[in-house]
């Protein structure tokens, strides 16, 4: 759908990690913006989808729970796919119960023929009705007033200002909440973990990606100006982690080289980067193992 390209795009720098595979993002990501007029800050959250593992059940409790927490709620949809599907049928329902201010986010209009857009986005305003929402609406389920439409590319950065405008326009006045050097929350190590997995993400298939999780088990600043990071991939079967290796360790080397660019930009430093290959079967379904790897309820 392209809800971490959006937030990216918001804050002009890249805090969550992206990927054509689904599930790519695991976790809330709080990610600031600030303009002369205004401070906003975005969540993004893991996609609502039908869970597998403990860890996908985990990822949807953060998504519905972060909806009553927020002023204002983007439903980013794919354009790119003229229909609205089972999928987002379902987070619509979700939004609807809560009952929050919603602005319908037509993403992916890069690909779609001008003389269409207005018909895709009235495809997917159509979901503000129960009844298209779902075969027998329950009785009480509610009707969405879209705040507004907004047709965008988060990937070609188009219309993102307007969006931002409208959502500044609903924001009242109120405190800023995070200093204005402040991006995120997130501790660095996470989100170094996080780009690591992006690249494992992007350069594997299958069951793969979603067997994958890192840890950053050291970050240390040397003398020399370089940081030392170590961190480890978990995988769920020896079979995964001969993939990850590679032959003579060639896939490994490659996964460091394309991480090594974004880590040293966040940490505006060079880095020393090692990169350890652990199995731990059947991590996202063991509780403890989702809880040391960042997965916990709060
Ligand atoms: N053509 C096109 N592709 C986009 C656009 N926005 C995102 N994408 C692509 O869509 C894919 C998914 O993007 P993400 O930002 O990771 O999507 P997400 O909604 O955060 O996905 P999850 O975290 O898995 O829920 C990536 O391959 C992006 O490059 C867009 O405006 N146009
Ligand atoms: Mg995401």
């Amino acid at each position: 759908m392209g809800k971490s390209t959006l937030l990216n795009a918001f804050i002009e720098r890249k805090l969550a990690i992206m990927s054509d595979k689904p599930q790519t993002t695991r976790n809330r990501i709080l990610g600031v913006y600030n303009r002369d007029d205004a401070q906003v800050v975005f969540l993004d959250t893991p996609g609502i989808h039908k869970p597998h593992h403990r860890l996908g059940e985990y990822m949807n409790k953060v998504a519905v729970s972060t909806i009553p927490e927020v002023d204002v709620v983007l439903f980013v949809v794919d354009g790119s796919s003229p229909e609205p599907g089972d999928g987002d049928k379902y987070v619509a329902e979700a939004i609807a119960r809560a009952g929050q201010p919603v602005i319908l986010v037509c993403n992916k209009m890069d690909r779609v023929q001008r003389e269409d857009w207005y018909k895709v986005m009235d495809n997917y305003k159509a979901l503000s009705e129960p009844s298209v929402r779902s075969e027998n609406p329950a009785p009480d389920a509610r009707t969405i007033d879209w705040l507004d439409v907004v047709p965008i590319s988060a990937l070609a950065n188009k219309n993102i200002d307007k969006l931002l405008d409208l959502i500044v326009g609903q924001m009242e006045e109120g405190p800023q909440y995070y200093p204005e050097d402040m991006v995120t929350d997130q501790p660095e190590k996470f989100v170094i973990a996080e780009f690591i997995r992006e690249k494992i993400l992007q350069m594997t298939r299958e069951e793969i990606p979603h067997s994958v999780a890192v840890e950053v088990e050291q970050l240390e600043r040397r003398d020399s100006g370089t940081v030392y990071v170590a961190a480890a991939i978990y995988v769920e079967r020896d079979s995964q982690k001969g993939i990850i290796i590679g032959a003579k360790g060639a896939m490994l080397k490659q996964v460091g080289a394309k991480s090594r660019a974004d880590i040293e930009e966040l940490l505006g430093s060079k880095i020393f980067l090692e990169l350890f290959v652990k199995v731990k079967e059947d991590w996202r379904n063991r509780q403890n193992v989702l809880r040391t790897l960042g997965y916990r309820d709060e």
